[in-house]
């Protein structure tokens, strides 16, 4: 895929690019925990965009999409919201702006395997490849927490969706074979072996795209701010569901609006799931930790509300196999992947499994992917 984007890009522009790889991510466990301060897993992966940019000397930006083979064009001097794709690379320009940082006119080819909308983070990763092509060929001298704060505020401000900085962290520290536990607070993070040996991530694409997605993921960030308002009348130094326990909750359930209850209590175990499932990831305790995964999907599905037919459907296969230590809905939800633990000489009859009752049950395939865990975005 890098010598295709690259040949695509001397074919189109006529000189040398610069290569950026930039992976998707997945998570572990921790799911809607950062937006609330809590803790993340993630870990980057082998599914990826591939960007290559040069210079142009102009004040324009030229952006061709490998994907849907369109080239898009924008200027400098009015980087606004855009409909398409082309926002997630406006919304990158528009903050290294903000920032006072001089961008200058570029050309860019982009490629990738991250599938859209299936919960791997593609435009965080669309957003932390620009990020690092540019400050590489401008020289900007960002750090890789400024480049994910970056892409975190470009998400926020173009598309609009009001994310954590889970997916954009993932995406720019990734290390191969290494998951990585972020405090979302304070933005420290460690890094720790993957280590439960002879078992593989798979995730099974469900295929479901959620219009509501988008909107959905607003309001769920808005409901956990209301319950934090509510407890902190009666506790002040509350400043985030990660400082707040089931007690504290209870004192304001009478006052909660319509689902914020369900919500908050979801968040809260699941802050303190992720602190427990570090400790057995630590151990190699793979069925415990497994066991969370289940607990976690319970809640996403039953509290968060954030699953669906088809995801819940998936995670009970997974349920009757021995060879799953663990399965659940993996990112923002409303559709796209489920994570799974699998035995590594299980994988190939699993996949078959899934596929079959899946096809027969939805009448549609899912796509499976037996992903690695690799480096973060790489400037090559
Ligand atoms: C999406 C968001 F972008 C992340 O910040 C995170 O909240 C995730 O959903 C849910 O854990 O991927």
């Amino acid at each position: 895929m890098i010598q295709k984007t690259k040949e695509q890009f001397v074919k189109l522009f006529g000189k040398e690019p610069l290569i950026v790889v930039s992976p998707g991510r997945i998570n572990l466990i921790g799911e809607h925990t950062d937006y609330n301060d809590g803790f993340v897993l993630p870990a980057a992966i082998d599914k990826k965009i591939v960007y290559a940019v040069a210079p142009n000397g102009t004040n324009q930006c030229n952006v061709h999409a490998d994907f849907t083979g369109e080239t898009a064009s924008f200027s400098l001097d009015a980087v606004v919201p855009t409909p398409g794709w082309i926002n997630y690379i406006m919304g990158v320009v528009a903050m290294l702006q903000e920032r006072g940082l001089k961008v200058e006119g570029f050309d860019c080819v982009l490629a990738g395997d991250i599938p859209v909308g299936a919960g791997l983070s593609s435009s965080a990763a669309v957003e932390g490849g620009l990020v690092a092509a540019l400050d590489k060929l401008f020289g900007f001298g960002l750090s890789r927490m400024d480049m994910a704060l970056i892409g975190q505020k470009a998400e926020h401000t173009f598309p609009g969706v009001k994310c954590g900085i889970m997916d954009q962290f993932a995406n720019l520290h990734g290390k191969k074979d290494q998951v990585m536990r972020l405090d979302c607070r304070s933005l420290n993070y460690e890094y720790f072996p993957f280590e439960f040996p002879g078992y593989k991530v798979v995730l099974c694409n469900s295929m479901v795209h959620h219009s509501l997605a988008s909107s959905e993921y607003n309001v769920r960030r808005q409901q956990c701010e209301a319950g934090v308002k509510a407890i902190q009348q009666h506790h002040p130094e509350v400043k985030s569901l990660r400082d707040a326990n089931l007690q504290m909750l209870e004192e304001v359930k009478q006052e909660l609006p319509g689902k914020v209850y369900d919500r908050c209590v979801y968040v809260i175990e699941e802050i303190s799931r992720v602190q427990e499932a570090t400790g057995l990831l630590q151990q190699g305790k793979l069925n415990e930790f497994g066991k969370l995964m289940y607990e976690t999907h319970e809640g996403l599905s039953k509290l968060y509300e954030v699953s669906c037919p088809e995801l819940d459907f998936l995670v009970s296969l997974a349920s009757e196999r021995e060879e799953v230590a663990g399965a659940r809905v993996m990112g923002g939800g409303f559709g796209g992947c489920t994570i799974n633990l699998v035995a590594a000489d299980k994988v190939e009859e699993y996949t078959e499994f899934v596929r079959s009752r899946y096809n027969k049950q939805y009448n549609k395939d899912p796509e499976i992917y037996v992903t690695t865990i690799e480096n973060g975005v790489t400037v090559l």
